[in-house]
């Protein structure tokens, strides 16, 4: 990063405050290199410097009590730990519930990873690890919730040439232990079945997730396809991060964060009941 870039930041927002050597050079922390990555990264997905200051900002007040938890995922991913990656999982559901591990504990760590793999830190093989031991995770509490409080399910599938599972599943898993029934279609979900599936069985509202720029075509056919059907669609992931990426999409976009997308599709679910369940009493 250009030696002005990181003056301007500390000077204008404050983002890092660095501390001055004798001499008066700045010396980073490791804190302070975490938060400059944060806004190299907010910087890069098309944020202004003032915007993605203050949501910097934002995130690391979120993250105060969730950093150790990130730390202790990742060392766990480095040793190919999986018993400690479960516990960390477990104590973070204990002490923040559901939403806010899986928004500040789980995202960011496979965020980290993803960089770490970028730049050659770790192989696929770690990544892979560690998204194996997260979904086991995710799967035994989708198995082992309590059945769905009403007959209303939503259908949650990934682009057509997506593999990136997390998302769905990790919005599975929420949206299952606060009452909704979900059926998740998994990778790669061809435009053919998702429609299929929402033709036979009439879900509430279907969700498709994509993440690479270069699907996002596919996945907006998917999308163009299912509003035909007129269940309510709704759609995430870094394809559609961009406003521009997101113009004459159909359906409602789901944001970046889990816990906001489950509370928008559980609010749009439908609340009365059936008329016959309803004059049933
Ligand atoms: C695990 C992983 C894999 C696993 C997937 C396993 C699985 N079952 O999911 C495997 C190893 C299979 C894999 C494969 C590949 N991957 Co990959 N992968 C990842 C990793 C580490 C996590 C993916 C993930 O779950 N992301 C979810 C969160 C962590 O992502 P996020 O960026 O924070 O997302 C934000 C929003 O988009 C949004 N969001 C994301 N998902 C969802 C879902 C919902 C419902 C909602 C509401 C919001 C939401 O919320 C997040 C928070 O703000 C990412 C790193 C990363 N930054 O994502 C790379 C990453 C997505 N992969 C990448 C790439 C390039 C690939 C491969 C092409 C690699 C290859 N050469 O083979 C293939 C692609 C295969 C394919 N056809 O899709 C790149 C994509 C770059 C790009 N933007 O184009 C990334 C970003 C890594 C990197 N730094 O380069 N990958």
């Amino acid at each position: 990063m250009p030696a002005p870039t990181l003056r301007s930041w500390e000077l204008r927002y404050g983002l890092p405050v660095t501390l001055r050597s004798p001499g008066g050079h700045r010396r980073y922390t490791e804190a302070a290199l975490h938060e400059l990555g944060m806004m190299r990264d907010e910087v890069a997905s098309g944020r202004t410097p003032a915007e993605a200051a203050r949501r910097v900002r934002v995130l690391l007040d979120e993250q105060s009590g969730t950093r150790s938890r990130v730390e202790g995922l990742l060392a766990g991913s480095e040793r190919h730990d999986a018993s400690a990656i479960r516990s960390v999982l477990e104590e973070a559901r204990a002490a923040l519930g559901l939403a806010a591990t899986l928004d500040a504990v789980v995202l960011p760590t496979m965020r980290q990873i993803g960089a770490w793999w970028e730049t050659g830190r770790c192989d696929v093989d770690q990544e892979t690890f560690t998204t194996e031991v997260v979904r086991g995770w995710l799967a035994k509490l989708t198995t082992l919730a309590p059945p769905p409080a009403s007959d209303r399910w939503v259908l949650l599938g990934t682009g057509p040439h997506d593999v990136h599972t997390l998302g769905i599943e990790a919005l599975g898993a929420l949206l299952v232990t606060r009452g909704t029934g979900c059926r998740v279609l998994g990778a790669r979900t061809p435009q053919h079945v998702v429609v299929a599936a929402v033709r036979a069985s009439s879900p509430a509202g279907v969700v498709i997730v994509s993440h690479l720029s270069h699907q996002r075509r596919a996945a907006v056919g998917s999308l163009d396809a299912l509003a035909a059907t007129g269940c309510p669609t709704y759609y995430a992931g870094n394809a559609f991060r961009s406003g521009a990426s997101r113009r004459e999409v159909p359906g409602t976009y789901l944001g970046e964060r889990l816990a906001e997308a489950a509370t928008t599709i559980e609010r749009a679910l439908p609340t009365e009941l059936p008329p016959g369940l309803a004059s049933a009493g």
